[in-house]
């Protein structure tokens, strides 16, 4: 079916026969040079209930292509907050409230990011997606220009493990196959899934999801500071299991033609 996508160069390069946006022309991932970037005064990501456990429960799910966390839409949670982690600032055109995160990672260290900075290819790739609030639903959203919004952060094998991957590596054997989904018995805030970056030093540029149907919607927000990850995490992900029964490894887009867009670099 046309949903059915996989990661091998020949099926890449059919992604567009049946998502015709995969072959526009300000798609993502790509290559980011710090030289040819434009060095700019911007604001901060403000990133507002970051801090905040949650709501749950959190579901996590393999679906053959990616692990993921689906974050779930409440009002009011039982932690006793009552609105879900959004943000603002930096380039971004209005408020962005969160969506989910899911990673991309390769069968060996130097490969598994989707973007590729300053010729570095980690070993790991987060993205925290958001929606812009103006529109309802997702689906909605990507239908537009400004739609949706994606933090990626980096992570850099390391001896000592990153503590905000404990939770969801202590889940992962639970999805060891695709389509498997686990409810998490515990919650966790998204800061804690990025402490120690330093978030005031970012790229930012427009581009599409690194997925089908590749909507070209997305604000990218790249921060090049990694987080440790260390072998054990790592081969945790390595283990889970793709549609075919073989190691879910290994998905990351191609990268794709910068063309004529501007790749803005924060400074202060
Ligand atoms: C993954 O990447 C995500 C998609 C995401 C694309 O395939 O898969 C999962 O999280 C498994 C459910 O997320 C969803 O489909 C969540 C509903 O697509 C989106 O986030 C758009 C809704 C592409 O995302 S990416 O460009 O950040 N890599
Ligand atoms: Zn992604």
């Amino acid at each position: 079916s046309s949903h059915v996508f996989g990661y091998s160069e020949p099926n890449q390069r059919r992604w567009a026969r049946h998502h015709g946006h995969c072959a526009g022309k300000t798609q993502s991932p790509i290559a980011i040079t710090t030289s040819r970037t434009m060095s700019v005064h911007m604001p901060a990501v403000d990133m507002i209930g970051y801090h905040n456990l949650l709501p749950y429960p959190l579901k996590m799910l393999n679906n053959g292509h990616t692990v993921s966390i689906s974050i779930p839409k409440v009002n009011v949670t039982e932690v006793g907050e009552d609105f879900l982690p959004y943000i603002r600032g930096a380039k971004l055109p209005g408020e962005f409230e969160v969506e989910g995160l899911h990673f991309h990672w390769g069968d060996k260290n130097n490969r598994g990011s989707e973007h590729v900075i300053n010729d570095i290819r980690y070993t790991m790739e987060m993205h925290i997606v958001h929606r812009n609030k103006k529109y309802a639903t997702i689906g909605e959203a990507l239908n537009h220009q400004d739609g949706a919004a994606v933090l990626g952060f980096f992570f850099n094998l390391d001896e000592d493990e990153g503590p905000g991957l404990v939770t969801i590596n202590r889940h992962l054997h639970l999805i060891a196959d695709a389509n498997q989904e686990a409810t998490l018995n515990v919650t966790f805030s998204l800061s804690s899934l990025i402490a120690g970056v330093d978030v005031d030093k970012f790229y930012t540029y427009k581009g599409s999801l690194t997925t089908p149907p590749c909507s070209e919607a997305v604000t990218w927000i790249l921060f090049p500071d990694p987080i440790p990850i260390s072998p054990k995490q790592i081969s945790r992900f390595r283990q889970l299991s793709d549609t075919q029964d073989g190691a879910l490894v290994d998905n990351f887009r191609t990268l794709q033609p910068v063309g004529n867009r501007r790749i803005f670099a924060r400074t202060g």
